[in-house]
């Protein structure tokens, strides 16, 4: 197709809610290293452009329940971006809030250009408000993406949304396909808080949530996903949220999970996986028992209310979701298997690099801290990686909390699939991450609770 403004179409119907304003927290960390100046994004053709505005405004998570929060073009979550594959995407935002933003693409590998990356003093400096900046880059690898501010803790203000690239020929056949975000109900402000966990206390962590949104909506008012008998249903999930990882089931339903973090897996048949934040699972389901069913995440470790979104046979009158208990298999990162060759990442890496994650209370520092290797971010070093370079990260987790590693601009391999996000347990839990450094440039990595990563949980890979 040629160039020209695709209309964003977005998830429907709003959601979330109270007051919400600037407040010092915002400040990203990352800016005290300074911005440096980056080229421009070529304004040549491009396949396919979206404008974003992103403004303060409120939306409503159930009738009555309205708050005040910041919002991609007046909607939450943002308006679902779509792309197809090989196609080149450009985005426009303008920034009307009272304070600067960026946005990260996150799953875009952003290949040849790390410019469009979104880390605010990294990649780009920030965009001010009143101004706009212009992203354009390659939309790959197909799949199930989102987008989301880098900037201080506005992830957790509603700065969110789905960025879908639809494969040309997927590899499992679907008739209709639902995206479905998961994200924290935040009444109040995003703000730092100790966490206490009984003989350790001091865990740095983030504000009590009021529940949990599914496509923006509380339980009470959930989402509809319309199906018809007989359909294979293609749902997309998605946590965006800032903090907690969710256990998801599909009642009445089993599973066959298709992709993670985007590529493609063989189908694995599961009644439930964890979606630790900023992971995608893809997963078909065949509707064949007509009714109406809950879609439920569960979030773990914690007491939060679940979240819920019903799926709903065309000429089904039932009211409330018929109710089943859901199975027990569930999805380990050692059941997936991508779909096509990962020569590359075989044999003994170049280059290994032990990564420890804990908290300043725990090896030397500031309880109020998390840290990579004894580091905390900003005030950490780069670690430095070769062009071409087999790359294995070792990361072990000394802390009891979960943390979901991400890392920019590269793919990697845990186990037998290609994710760009990993959760890496708690109690010296461990994962091995392979990649290949392909893609020069400065790439943030980091934990994706959202406030592990305000709180130092960060590094910066270069490319020597
Ligand atoms: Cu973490």
């Amino acid at each position: 197709m040629g160039a020209g403004l695709a209309v964003a179409t977005g998830l429907g119907g709003a959601g979330y809610v109270a007051t919400r304003y600037l407040e010092a927290n915002d400040d990203p960390r990352s800016d005290s290293q300074g911005p440096r100046s980056n080229p421009k994004p070529s304004y040549g053709s491009s396949d396919r452009e979206y404008e974003l505005t992103v403004t303060t405004g409120e939306i409503e998570a159930a009738p009555g329940e309205t708050v005040e929060t910041w919002l991609y073009d007046s909607q939450y979550p943002g308006p679902e971006l779509r792309v197809r594959e090989g196609e080149r995407v450009r985005i426009t935002i303008r920034n009307e809030l009272p304070t600067e933003t960026t946005v990260h693409w996150h799953g875009m590998k952003q290949l040849g250009s790390n410019a469009m990356d979104g880390v605010p003093g990294v990649t780009q400096p920030s965009i001010e408000p009143g101004e706009e900046f212009v992203y354009e880059f390659d939309a790959a690898p197909t799949g199930t993406h989102w987008y989301h501010s880098h900037v201080g803790l506005q992830l957790d203000r509603g700065l969110l949304g789905p960025l879908i690239v639809e494969e040309n020929d997927p590899h499992v056949a679907y008739d209709r396909e639902h995206t479905i975000v998961v994200d924290e109900y935040l009444t109040g402000e995003p703000k730092i808080t100790s966490v206490d966990r009984g003989m350790m206390s001091g865990f740095p962590g983030g504000p009590a949530y009021d529940g949990t949104l599914v496509n923006g909506k509380l339980p009470s008012d959930p989402d509809i996903l319309s199906v018809e008998a007989g359909e294979r249903v293609r749902l997309r999930f998605l946590n965006a949220g800032s903090i907690k990882s969710h256990r998801v089931s599909v009642s009445g339903h089993t599973m066959q999970v298709t992709h993670a973090d985007g590529p493609a897996v063989e189908p694995v048949e599961v009644d439930t996986f964890d979606l630790g934040m900023g992971e995608r699972f893809d997963a078909v389901i065949e509707a064949n028992r007509p009714g109406t069913w809950e879609i439920r995440a569960r979030p773990l470790d914690d007491k939060t209310p679940s979240g819920r979104t019903l799926l709903h046979y065309d000429g089904s009158d039932a009211d409330e979701p018929r109710r089943e208990s859901v199975g027990t298999r569930r999805l380990e990162y050692g059941d997936l298997t991508a779909v096509g060759a990962l020569d590359q990442y075989d044999g003994p890496p170049d280059q290994t690099i032990e990564v420890d994650l804990s908290t300043g209370g725990m090896m030397g520092g500031d309880e109020g801290e998390w840290q990579i290797n004894g580091q905390v971010y900003p005030d950490a070093d780069p670690i430095h990686i070769k062009e071409g370079d087999h790359v294995r990260l070792r990361v072990v987790n000394h802390s009891p909390m979960r943390h979901p590693m991400h890392l920019h601009g590269h793919h990697f391999v845990v186990k037998g699939a290609l994710q760009d996000t990993v959760t890496v347990p708690g109690h010296m839990g461990q994962r091995m991450m392979d990649f290949v450094a392909d893609n020069p440039g400065d790439w943030f990595f980091h934990c994706h609770n959202l406030y592990h990563l305000h709180t130092g949980m960060a590094r910066l890979f270069k490319y020597e």
